[in-house]
């Protein structure tokens, strides 16, 4: 997966049709290549789009018209050789474009390998290259705005910010080590413990916005429950923004888990409404109530639903006390109807499903709860649990030796130990030292032509 000598090959744009579709070639002989296919020799002038023709294996006939552009090394997204092939967005033409490249001895990308190469040439660090997968999957703004954030550096710049305090602290202590007889020593234990704290300080700033930013970056789970008939289905409508779930005043309606994934303030919720909570013989219905239980225990946010209007029941307080340890927002729905129940916990909200009231506040109660209280307060937050478990691991060695050094009249040797451990997770965070199975299992993530 490693070799970059070669020259490889695939189709850039999603499968199906479209009005365009991009093969894309990188290696040392992408311009040789992409010369054999096209209509005019190689005459593709650096960074023109030349429109031209692709041309048969014989090259008897032309099968598409295209545009091609050379982006010589190292000014291309793989910094090699890369030539991009713009043709008509038909999967039969784009594959015969990849078959005569084949042919002409080009090899299949592998997934991720075009920005694989990218990272192995240092045109991106590994942050960077992770960004541009986040980036392609975004599903909401806010998810695709905190990727390119990552992808334009940003948090590149914090890392390598931390990286260099760290490293004149080594080297100042390594001087100290090295002149021993002068019994000069350039930084005392005492301010080398200072500077330790002022990057943790640092580092827990970073951390500060890890939930909420692991949470936009992953998604989130909200399980709606309570006992049938309270309006579960109808908040799942509203907040899903169509008719998804069958909604009826016939009790026990709902028996399936429906889902739909809904942008809630930036993260990508995937909604799940169930089964009311009853007793029931009816063998779909229980199955319906199991799969609703089940769905409950892998909640980020479990909602419960409580029709205000009536008085509560026994189901509604099974459902409480099943949800009690869970994080969970209480909803009293048909808020319209006027309201007979008392208030359940302080994390609840009134809302009426019908009229629409109060549910842009039941979106912001259940954004509140999905990422804390710590919300987006840092423009760059950490949202990659691999940069997140570096860090705090960085944090942890950088801690120990905080703790030696305000002991006083610790050697050198002893914090020099920790400082090196904790510059090394900053070097995996961007990739500078990252072993083959995690770069392989980063970039299998990615799809084929990226
Ligand atoms: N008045 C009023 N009726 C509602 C409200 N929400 C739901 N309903 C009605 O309550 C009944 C049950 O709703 P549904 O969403 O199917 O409840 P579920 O069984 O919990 O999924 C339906 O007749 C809805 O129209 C509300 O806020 N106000
Ligand atoms: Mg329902």
């Amino acid at each position: 997966m490693f070799a970059t000598d070669d020259t490889i090959v695939a189709i850039a744009t999603p499968p199906g049709r479209g009005a365009l579709g991009v093969v894309r070639l990188s290696g040392p002989r992408a311009l040789d290549l992409a010369a054999t296919l096209l209509d005019r020799g190689p005459v593709l002038q650096p960074r023109q789009a030349t429109h031209t023709r692709v041309r048969s294996e014989q090259r008897t006939a032309a099968i598409d018209e295209v545009v091609a552009t050379f982006f010589p090394a190292p000014h291309s997204y793989t910094g090699e050789h890369v030539v991009e092939i713009t043709g008509h967005g038909s999967p039969v033409l784009l594959r015969a474009v990849v078959q005569l490249a084949l042919a002409a001895g080009a090899r299949l990308a592998e997934p991720g390998e075009f920005t694989l190469r990218a990272f192995l040439n240092g045109k991106r660090d590994l942050i960077q290259s992770e960004a541009v997968a986040d980036l392609i999957e975004a599903a909401t703004p806010l998810q695709a705005r905190i990727a390119f954030d990552q992808l334009d550096g940003t948090l590149t710049q914090r890392i390598a910010a931390l990286d260099a305090r760290l490293f004149d602290l080594i080297a100042r202590l390594e001087a100290s080590l090295d002149f021993p007889d002068e019994g000069y020593h350039f930084v005392d234990t005492i301010d080398a413990a200072a500077e330790m704290s002022h990057l943790i300080e640092t580092i827990d700033h970073l951390l500060d916005g890890a939930v909420a930013g692991r949470m936009i970056r992953e998604g989130a789970t909200v399980v709606i429950a309570g006992r049938t008939n309270v309006g579960k289905s109808s908040i799942f409508n509203v907040l899903a923004g169509s008719a998804r779930a069958i909604v009826t005043s016939i009790p026990g309606t709902t028996r399936d888990l429906v889902t739909e994934t809904v942008d809630i303030e930036g993260v990508a919720v995937t909604l799940v409404d169930t089964a009311g909570w009853r007793d029931t013989r009816d063998v779909v219905e229980s199955e319906g109530v199991a799969r609703g239980t089940r769905a409950r225990a892998v909640a980020d946010v479990v909602v419960v639903v409580i029709d205000g209007s009536e008085p509560m029941s026994a189901d509604d307080q099974r459902v409480l006390d099943q949800t009690f340890d869970s994080r969970r927002v209480v909803v009293i729905n048909k808020r319209d109807r006027g309201r007979c129940v008392e208030t359940v916990c302080a994390n609840e909200i009134c809302v009426s499903a019908l009229t629409g009231d109060g549910l842009d506040a039941l979106r912001t109660m259940l954004a509140d709860a999905l990422m804390g209280d710590e919300r987006l307060r840092d423009e760059v937050p950490i949202s990659n649990t691999r940069h997140i478990a570096l860090l705090q691991s960085c944090r942890a060695s950088l801690e120990s030796a905080r703790r030696a050094a305000a002991d006083g009249n610790v050697p050198e040797e002893l914090l020099l130990v920790d400082l090196q451990e904790a510059r090394l997770r900053l070097d995996e965070i961007v990739g500078r030292r990252t072993n083959e199975d995690v770069l392989r299992h980063i970039f299998e993530r990615f799809c084929i032509g990226k």
